[in-house]
């Protein structure tokens, strides 16, 4: 089946079209800068959400229920689960499938695995892009499942307009959640697993964590242009909501949470702050990575690279001199 083929099929409502594009734009560079050029015009809709926190806090249980939530009040949902440690991309996975066993009958909802960093040499993360696909096949909200390994929740955060950060009484006090970054990129805490010992103690603990934080004038937000923007954010203390995932306690009040701070985003003009940020990053990014793939498939690039090679190699210059040779050949031709 060709491209065209397939977005007609993905602008009809075809699931199985959609999971295709969404393959194309994870494993083929080349044709995914088109695709999304072409579906461009219908993203924008859809309110992301990004779950995240440490493994078997109960994130997919939990993204279940937020997805049946959704469901419940009309909307339709999106669901992608990034594994940050799993070579395996594409389908569903068997453990997901488990989990979440009474969305995947549902034709209201999508449901997505992806690897992030599983090849060699670490596989730039498509989750965005992904997302992208899945808001411009129209679905309300879309719900990112990672688990906070470090650096890969920070990505969910930029990719997602509302980060949940889910805890649980076992995952430590508050201080090691600050020490961990995660008080950073979350606009709401869930402390999940509620039924055990502890979460009221922990409920506490964030919530003193978080009052204080928000009385801490930050001194760089008067300066800066970014500090400004992080000023107009800063006004939303995150709250803590406790759940059971597995019960479903509490996860209808998440979404009301998560409700608010979309409208608190969009009441602030956070929210267009966000966008102009995001597609400011996105049109550096494809700028680098457009030059990168454009540049050796010149010859004259790399008839001037086997030249100076030897250059080197002859000790009539240095690498040093040679990047900069070329880069300024490049430039100058426009
Ligand atoms: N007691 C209790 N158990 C829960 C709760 N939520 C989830 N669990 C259990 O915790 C275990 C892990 O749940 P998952 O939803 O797979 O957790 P996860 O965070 O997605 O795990 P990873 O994706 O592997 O990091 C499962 O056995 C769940 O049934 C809860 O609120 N209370
Ligand atoms: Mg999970």
């Amino acid at each position: 089946m060709t491209t065209r083929e397939l977005l007609a099929e993905f602008r009809a409502g075809s699931k199985r079209a959609c999971a295709r594009l969404m393959s194309v734009v994870e494993n083929e560079p080349d044709v995914a800068a088109a695709v999304l050029d072409e579906l461009y015009p219908m993203m924008g809709r859809s309110f992301r959400i990004g779950i995240t926190g440490p493994p078997g806090a109960g994130k997919s249980t939990l993204v279940e229920k937020l997805g049946r939530e959704c469901r419940n009040r009309g909307k339709t949902v999106g669901i992608v689960a990034v594994d940050p440690t799993s070579p395996f991309s594409g389908g569903a996975l068997l453990g997901d499938r488990v989990r979440m066993p009474s969305l995947f009958t549902d034709p209201g909802v999508f449901i997505r695995s992806m690897a992030t960093r599983g090849g060699v040499g670490g596989l730039a993360s498509r989750t965005k892009e992904v997302c992208d696909v899945l808001d411009a096949f129209g679905r309300d909200c879309i719900i990112i499942e990672t688990v906070g390994v470090g650096q890969v929740e920070l990505d969910i955060a930029g990719a997602a307009h509302s980060t949940v950060v889910v805890l649980v009484p076992e995952s430590g006090d508050a201080i090691q959640i600050m020490k961990a970054g995660l008080m950073e990129i979350a606009d709401l805490f869930c402390v999940n697993k509620s039924d055990r010992e502890g979460a009221d103690r922990l409920v506490m603990e964030i919530e003193t964590m978080v009052g204080m934080k928000a009385r801490t004038p930050n001194p760089e937000c008067r300066t800066s242009e970014v500090g400004d923007r992080r000023l107009a954010v800063s006004d939303w203390v995150p709250l803590v909501v406790k759940t059971v995932a597995t019960t479903g306690f509490g996860v209808s009040g998440l979404l009301d949470q998560l409700e608010a701070h979309r409208k608190h985003l969009e009441g602030s003009g956070a929210m267009t702050e966000r966008r102009r940020e995001s597609i400011r990053s996105e049109i550096v990014e494809l700028t680098e990575e457009w030059l990168r793939r454009d540049l050796w498939r010149r010859p004259v690039t790399t008839g001037r690279l086997n030249e100076l090679v030897e250059q080197v190699l002859d000790g009539s210059t240095t690498p040093y001199r040679a990047a900069e040779a070329i880069s300024r050949d490049v430039l100058a031709a426009g």
